[in-house]
């Protein structure tokens, strides 16, 4: 049975004794014992009621099982869905209403409340804590260690991954195995990662970078993963000496830098930092290269395109820009009114098309409609220029949305939630430079008249249905928004008005 991203990511490994994952608590996996722990994982959605084409909605800690989880999805012929461990209740209810799973896996403290929101039959909840136990692995331990792969052809779903609407109800981009699969041997060959790497994994699994861009090119290769369950700064330079490649958000490099252990001698063994998913500062790219020797290579995605561009691996690495389109990847730069392509040097949104771009959104043809045109170009939302040779640099987003830390807020989901607050009229929330997490999150809020509500009860409404990071670092009160002549909100206004305060106590 042919099955695309199963037949190249894991069936070549199954009799490999290659360490594949080494993590925290100094267990080991090896290649062949991944493949055989994905076929008792792909057994457990089986038997859970998982059918081909079934979504698998994955909240889960970063643990081995997790990623064989995947794999496993992947081999049931299931669309793997994994979502931020951070998300509250009231987040989760909607992604799990509008993906409509077969089967649940999440934390054993969250499987009570889990069953609420689901309420309906049909769902199987299946439970993995961080220390790695629960339902999911003891009902894997019992099954047998090899599975009948289900048949996936290169355009049938593989993942669905959500991304935060800036109007509206967040988004289900729909990988295909073809998506999936072209970006990881696009990667692996322009970064030349072979079985002789060893990656230093701080990401988190949930995301494109963390479990397509890091996890498909190592399982592609052969790679060992260094697999640390979150960022930890003393972890990741013990690690250095022992390891060659590295990808990380920004937030990554400006927080070792900060580190006066981080020297050129402890990154002697390295041959490649990645960074991506936000801005890396040219200052973060010039300072790193003076202390390490090293020139990080920066790299432009989403999660609806996987990975679009990059600066070479031979050749310069400029800083502050995203470098060339990938093989295979088509990127324009166009006039965002007329959609026609802008000259070389010009400002202009980056449109791209290739084997890398999704299949559409989960259940909205229209939204659908608006970004990917029927020449196959997705409209990205992020304003770029291109020089005459090609590349490429990020100058703004089109778009309305905080990055902080990587992780993407979108200002209207928490908008919407503030204006909700019995006492505000209207609000406005954006995002200020921060020193550790390039951007951070502040409400400009105004109240109705005669209304006398505070910051500390808006925020005591609000913070319970969000994730901590998309947390308001402080609600301002305000007389008025500063609007243009058409009525829209000019948060620029806002951005330089409050630059400043986003590091400032809540
Ligand atoms: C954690 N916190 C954050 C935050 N991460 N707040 C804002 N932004 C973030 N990104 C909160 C915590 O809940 C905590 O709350 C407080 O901030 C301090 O936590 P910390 O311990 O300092 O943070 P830490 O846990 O170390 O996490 C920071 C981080 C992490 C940068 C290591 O956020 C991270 O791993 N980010 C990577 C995101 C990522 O993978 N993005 C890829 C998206 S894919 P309290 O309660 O203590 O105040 C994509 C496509 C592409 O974009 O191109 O790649
Ligand atoms: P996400 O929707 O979480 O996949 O986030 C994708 C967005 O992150 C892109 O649309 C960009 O705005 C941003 N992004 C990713 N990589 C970079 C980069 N190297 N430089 C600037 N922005 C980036």
């Amino acid at each position: 049975m042919s099955n695309t991203l199963y037949d190249a990511l894991i069936a070549p490994h199954a009799t490999s004794e290659q360490v594949f994952l080494e993590c925290d608590d100094g267990t080991v996996l090896s290649y062949g014992g991944y493949v055989r722990r994905v076929a008792q994982m792909a057994h457990v959605l089986v038997n859970a009621g998982v059918a081909p084409g079934d979504r698998v909605f994955v909240q889960a800690p970063k643990v081995s099982d997790t990623i064989a989880l995947y794999g496993a999805a992947i081999q049931a012929g299931a669309v793997y869905l994994p979502v931020n461990t951070a998300y509250t209740l009231s987040e989760l209810s909607y992604f799990i209403q509008d993906a409509q799973p077969r089967a649940i896996i999440c934390d054993p403290k969250d499987e009570a409340a889990m069953a609420q929101i689901c309420g309906r039959q049909g769902v199987t909840i299946l439970t993995l804590g961080p220390d790695g136990t629960g339902s999911l692995a003891t009902a894997a331990d019992a099954a047998e260690d090899t599975f009948k792969t289900v048949a996936r052809g290169p355009d049938d779903l593989a993942a669905l991954l959500y991304t935060s609407g800036t109007t509206g109800r967040s988004k289900g981009a729909m990988l295909s195995h073809k998506n999936l699969l072209s970006n990881a041997i696009s990667l692996a060959d322009l970064w030349e990662i072979t079985d002789q790497d060893r990656l230093i994994h701080a990401l988190p699994i949930f995301h494109t970078h963390g479990l397509f861009v890091a996890l498909n090119t190592c399982l592609l290769v052969g790679a060992r993963v260094r697999f640390m369950a979150a960022f930890n700064g003393d972890e990741v330079l013990k690690e250095l000496p022992k390891s060659t490649l590295m990808m990380g958000v920004p937030t990554f490099y400006t927080r070792l830098l900060d580190d006066p252990r981080l020297t050129r001698d402890l990154c002697a063994e390295m041959r490649l930092f990645v960074s991506g998913s936000a801005p890396l500062l040219a200052d973060t790219h010039t300072e790193f290269a003076r202390r390490t020797g090293h020139r990080i290579l920066e790299r432009y995605g989403m999660t609806e395109t996987n990975m679009s561009t990059s600066n070479p691996y031979e050749g310069d690495r400029v800083a502050g820009t995203v470098g060339y389109a990938l093989p295979g990847v088509e990127v324009v730069i166009t006039d965002p009114d007329t959609g026609a392509p802008v000259a070389a040097g010009d400002i202009g949104m980056i449109e791209v098309r290739g084997d890398n771009v999704f299949q559409g959104y989960w259940n909205m043809p229209e939204k659908t409609a608006e970004e990917l045109r029927d020449t196959g170009f997705f409209i990205t939302g992020d304003l770029g220029v291109q020089s005459d040779d090609g590349r490429i640099s990020i100058v703004g987003r089109q778009k309305d949305l905080i990055i902080s830390g990587g992780y993407n807020i979108y200002p209207k989901e928490i908008e919407e939630l503030i204006n909700n607050v019995d006492g505000v009229l209207e609000s406005a929330v954006f995002g200020v430079p921060h020193p550790d997490f390039g951007e951070s999150v502040l409400a400009a809020v105004i109240l109705e008249q005669g209304a006398s509500v505070t910051p500390d009860a808006i925020a005591a409404q609000v913070e319970p249905l969000l994730a901590r990071f998309k947390h308001p670092r402080r609600y301002i009160l305000c007389d008025a928004l500063p609007r243009n002549t058409m009525g829209k909100v000019q948060k620029n206004v806002l951005r330089d008005t409050y630059n400043g305060s986003g590091a400032a106590p809540e």
